[in-house]
Formats: structure tokens, C-alpha cells, sequence
């Protein structure tokens, strides 16, 4: 009762969209999670998620999110629910020095040359172009603008209440507040884990914990990554401006560092509209990060981030949320063997950029879980050796 063929530890994004490619197999698959998911504690909350195909980090993930759009359809056209909403999605880059995404330097320019290699319809204006489309946005006049229509965004706590539900349906069992104390080799082969909730066996193991990925690792690859403390923001907004009908999710680089960043959303209610920066400073465990957000750290983002780029705001913070971003070197993600410990498989770093590739993603990890052929290449995202 207690053994099952493959198990997934953490069912936030990655765990959610591999449980249920798992649970069609018909072989027994178990999920675990420290908490009830979709839950406020890791990466995959806070009503919505941007989601686009030329994708600036790195064109091996142009295959990823592409398949992902296909399966989120299939999920809404199964169950009815509606997780992919496309309003487009606008880029803007300041001009001058090319902006960083993630400390890597030229995304804007990466993003327009993955939309041409891989035939993504796209435009790219200036800022007279874009103030008379979208009289939201307050780009300087040195600014471009790459538009991309198949752009939107995801609503992450439907996408992953969904699919667990969908693994459910197919028998898969799922444990909540089940946390995970360490994985065993079992001699003769498969995985001991041990909980909270007692002893579990698997043949196989996914270990998708977001940011207590390093729990699981041995410490020469704690180093990997970096756990970074995120602040999202809701602030309110005019009435008939950035409607989901009209205005698209944005991304905006106006500097050389990586924290000279904003993106947002169209607005949910009608009344507010969610922004956020990104923050790469070192947080120490996921347990101790304050989930408190200050109100110098509210001002502080009006003035430093928001302050003459956005129209039709009050500049005034609503309510704000924190989240947590597992983040690499290069914003790869890692999706490989552990070391010295083959059946268990690692899946994490989403690096701020995952969700939108999660559903291809899981599709992926199920699928080398039972030694079939993959939809889309996971060679990008297997570590360096030596573990950098
Ligand atoms: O993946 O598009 C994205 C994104 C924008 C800001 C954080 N992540």
C-alpha cells in the first residue's frame, strides 16, 4: 500500500503538470507536498503568471513553452477551466546599454531573434507606435517595443488545483502536509522517503521542492542555486484602463542591472493591476524568509520602479505578496539524475521564468520516468559537470 512505481515530491508548478502526465500511465504514482497546493509558500501563487514564446533566455526553451500552450488548451478543453488567457504581451526596452533579464545582458534583442528563427508572429515599434496604442505605458522616447500577440498570461493556482485534479481522477494518490524528511537508496533498488507521515517506497523519485530543493542535495550542489525573496505588488489603477480586453502583460528592461526590471499584468478585477520588480539577492532558507512585506518596501518600489512609466495608476500600494524564485547562474533550469543517485531525479531552478514551460515540462519528466521517446529536448538542462 505504501509503494508506488514513481513519486513526486513538491506539487506546486513542475510537481503538479508531472503528477498528472504520470498518473496516465495507469502505474501507481504518489505526490507529496509539505503543504495543501496550490499553496502561498513557494514560486506558483499570486493570481497569474506571463507567458510567451520567443522566449529571450535561451532558445531552448522556445520548443517548451510552445508545447505548453498545446497542453494548457487540452486541460481548458477537458475540464472546462480556463488557465491560458491571451492578451498579447509587450516588451519594452529603454534604450541606451542593452537591458539584462536574469544579469544576462541583450534579452530584448534575443527575444526579436528567436520570434524570427521560429516564425513567432511579432512586431517591433517605437514608442510614438506604442503611445497611441497602449497610452498606459510612459516609455521614453529612446524606447522599443517588441509585441507579441500569442503572449498572455496563466492563472498558476487554477492551472495546478486542475491538475491535480485530473491526477486524481486517474488514481493518483496525493499526500498533503506530508513533509519530506530524506531519500534512501533501498538496496536491490528504489527510494525509501521518509515523512512525517510515515515511510513511502518508490521505484522512482521526482524531486521538484522549488526552494527546498537544497534540502535534497548533496552540498557540493547546494551552490548551484540561490533561493531570492520576490515582492509582488497590487496597485490601483483608473477605471477603463489596463483591461484585460485591451492592455497585454509587460515586461520592461530600462537598465543594465538585473533588478532595472518591471513587469505586469492587465488587471483581474477591474480596479487593481499586479507589477512587480525581481530581486537576485541571496535569501538563506525558504523556512526563515519574512513573508512580511514593509511599507518603506512598498514606497520604495513606487519610487525606484514605477515612478513616470506607468499612466493611469494611483500611486499607492494595495496589498502586496511575497514568493520565492530558485535561481541559477545562467536562469537554466536543472532537470537531471542527482548525483550519485540515479532514481531520483531533480527538477527545479525555475529561475522566474518557469511556469509558463511547466506543462511541457511535466509532460517531459513523465515521460523519461518510463524511458519514452520526448516531445522536446532536456539536454540544455542537465547539470555541468563539474557542478558549477
Ligand atoms: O517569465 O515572463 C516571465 C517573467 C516575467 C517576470 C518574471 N517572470
Amino acid at each position: 500500500q505504501n509503494h508506488f512505481d514513481v513519486a513526486v515530491v513538491g506539487l506546486g508548478a513542475l510537481g503538479a503538470s508531472t503528477l498528472w502526465q504520470l498518473s496516465k500511465s495507469g502505474e501507481k504514482i504518489l505526490g507529496i507536498d509539505q503543504f495543501s497546493p496550490p499553496h502561498s509558500m513557494g514560486s506558483s501563487h499570486g493570481e497569474t503568471r506571463i507567458t510567451r514564446l520567443a522566449v529571450g533566455e535561451g532558445l531552448d526553451f522556445v520548443p517548451i513553452v510552445t508545447r505548453s500552450h498545446e497542453i494548457w488548451k487540452e486541460i481548458e478543453g477537458i475540464t472546462g477551466n480556463k488557465i491560458m488567457n491571451t492578451t498579447g504581451g509587450l516588451l519594452f526596452d529603454s534604450g541606451g546599454k542593452s537591458w539584462s533579464k536574469h544579469g544576462s545582458e541583450g534579452f530584448f534583442q534575443r527575444t526579436v531573434q528567436f520570434a524570427q528563427k521560429s516564425n513567432i508572429p511579432h512586431e517591433v515599434f517605437d514608442t510614438g507606435e506604442l503611445k497611441k496604442r497602449f497610452s498606459e505605458f510612459n516609455l521614453e522616447k529612446t524606447g522599443t517595443v517588441y509585441f507579441e500577440p500569442s503572449a498572455g498570461f496563466l492563472y498558476p493556482e487554477l492551472a495546478i488545483s486542475t491538475q491535480l485534479q485530473l491526477a486524481e481522477q486517474n488514481n493518483a494518490v496525493i499526500k498533503t502536509h506530508t513533509k519530506v524528511y530524506g531519500l534512501r537508496p533501498i538496496s536491490g533498488g528504489g527510494v525509501s522517503i521518509e515523512t512525517n507521515q510515515g515511510i513511502f517506497e518508490a521505484g522512482r523519485v521526482v524531486v521538484s521542492a522549488g526552494p527546498w530543493i537544497k534540502d535534497f542535495l548533496p552540498d557540493f550542489a547546494k551552490t548551484k542555486f540561490k533561493i531570492c525573496r520576490q515582492i509582488l505588488h497590487w496597485i490601483p489603477i483608473e477605471a477603463n484602463h489596463f483591461q484585460k480586453s485591451q492592455t497585454p502583460v509587460f515586461m520592461w528592461g530600462f537598465g543594465e542591472g538585473a533588478e532595472d526590471f518591471i513587469y505586469g499584468f492587465p488587471s483581474l478585477d477591474g480596479k487593481s493591476i499586479k507589477v512587480a520588480s525581481e530581486s537576485f539577492v541571496e535569501r538563506n532558507h525558504p523556512d526563515t524568509v519574512s513573508r512580511e512585506v514593509s511599507e518603506q518596501e512598498q514606497v520604495d518600489f513606487l519610487k525606484t520602479k514605477i515612478d513616470g512609466r506607468l499612466n493611469h495608476i494611483e500611486k499607492k500600494v494595495l496589498v502586496s505578496k511575497v514568493c520565492l524564485y530558485t535561481v541559477t547562474n545562467d536562469s537554466y533550469f536543472i532537470i537531471d539524475e542527482m548525483p550519485d543517485f540515479p532514481e531520483v531525479l531533480i527538477a527545479s531552478a525555475c529561475s522566474g521564468h518557469g511556469f509558463k514551460h511547466s506543462a511541457g515540462l511535466g509532460e517531459a519528466i513523465s515521460n523519461t520516468m518510463f524511458g519514452k521517446e520526448l516531445r522536446i529536448d532536456l539536454e540544455a538542462f542537465k547539470w555541468k559537470i563539474p557542478i558549477e
